[in-house]
This record gives structure tokens, sequence and C-alpha cells, in this order.
């Protein structure tokens, strides 16, 4: 097992459309794996393949409550079949936008089919933050995050910031950073 680095905004990959999974393999076990110990050591509740570079209809989650008994979840190949017409709204944030939490209005409730590690085909019927976790990550695996959901005056705000940061450290050659009268 291992952690993996998460992808950070500005990173396009993560708005790439990713490609459902074929078959669980031994590559596929090892990758959720790899992706259950990046999300609890984050500390995320769920975690989409694209975060970790991997361009898959894979999700793993765990909404277990702080020092209940861990509830490991994994969806492949995840489809919204139908969403509620009322909505709710929940504070988000995004291990690929750290720091950052604002209010996202989505459907309350979705009817959401995947399949399981057996690639046995399973409909779940989803309300609360299951439904926001889905719909969050469901999102991911289709290029969406969650600052797609917000007022474009936050969104640029959040994407500027991000974008100065990566440039500041290691997006660049060293000979293109600030000079160290412009740090603090
Ligand atoms: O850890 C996470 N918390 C969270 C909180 C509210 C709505 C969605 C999420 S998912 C997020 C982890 C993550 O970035 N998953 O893609
Ligand atoms: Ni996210």
């Amino acid at each position: 097992m291992a952690i993996r680095d998460i992808l950070i905004i500005p990173d396009k990959k993560l708005r790439l459309t990713s490609e459902p999974v074929k078959a669980v393999d031994a590559a596929l076990r090892t990758l959720v794996d790899d992706m259950f110990e990046t999300m609890y050591a984050a500390p995320g509740i769920g975690l989409a393949a694209i975060q970790i570079g991997v361009p898959l209809r894979l999700v793993t989650m765990d909404l277990a409550k702080k020092d209940d008994p861990p509830e490991p979840l994994v969806f492949i190949n995840p489809e919204i079949v139908t969403s509620s017409h009322d909505t709710s709204i929940y504070e988000e944030g995004c291990l690929s936008i750290p720091e950052y939490y604002e209010e996202v209005e989505r459907p309350a409730a979705v009817k959401v089919k995947y399949l399981d590690m057996d690639f046995k085909p399973h409909e779940i019927d989803a309300d609360g933050l299951l439904s926001t976790c889905l719909q969050h990550e469901i999102d991911h695996i289709n290029g969406v995050l969650f600052i797609d959901h917000i007022s474009k005056l936050k969104r640029d705000m959040v994407m500027k910031k991000f974008k100065k940061a990566a440039k500041k450290s290691g997006g660049d050659l060293a000979s293109d950073k600030e000079p160290s009268h412009h740090i603090g």
C-alpha cells in the first residue's frame, strides 16, 4: 500500500473525463488500497481516482463518524440514475482545493447505480451526506469540481489564489520565482 500525491488545482488532469473501469484485477485492487490509504491519511471522506492522477471512474468513500468503526465504500463506474427536484445546501470541501470551503446547492437525493469489487451491479437511494458526497465524486470523474457550482466571482478568486501558489512552489523554475522581498 502507498499514500499517493493528491492533485491540486490548477492541475489540468482534474478536468479530464475518466474512463470506465473494465475489470477488477490485481492492479485495480492495489489502486483501491492506495486510494483508501491516501483518503484516510489526508484525511477525507471521499476520493476519486483522478485525484491521484488515475483517470478511471472509481471512487472510495468512508462516511463513518469519527471514533466509530471504519465503513469503507467502493463505487465502480457510478452513475446518477435520477435526482430529486428538491435541493439541499452543504458546506463542501475538496482535497484537490485544500482549506477552501463553500456552500453548494445540489439535488437533495439521488439514485446511483454502480458496480462493487465483484463487478456486481447495485442501485442505492442516497440522501444527506452520502448524496452530497456521491454527487461531488461523480462530478470529479466527469472533470467537474465543486467550485463549478459556486459563483464565478468566488471561483475566480479561488483559482487565482491556487494559480499563484502553484507558480511560487515548484510549478516554475527557481529563477522564475518572485524575489524574497515579496514574501510575507
Ligand atoms: O473530504 C471531503 N469532504 C467533503 C465535504 C463535503 C462535501 C464533499 C466532500 S468530499 C471531500 C474529499 C474530496 O475531495 N473528494 O473528492
Ligand atoms: Ni473532491
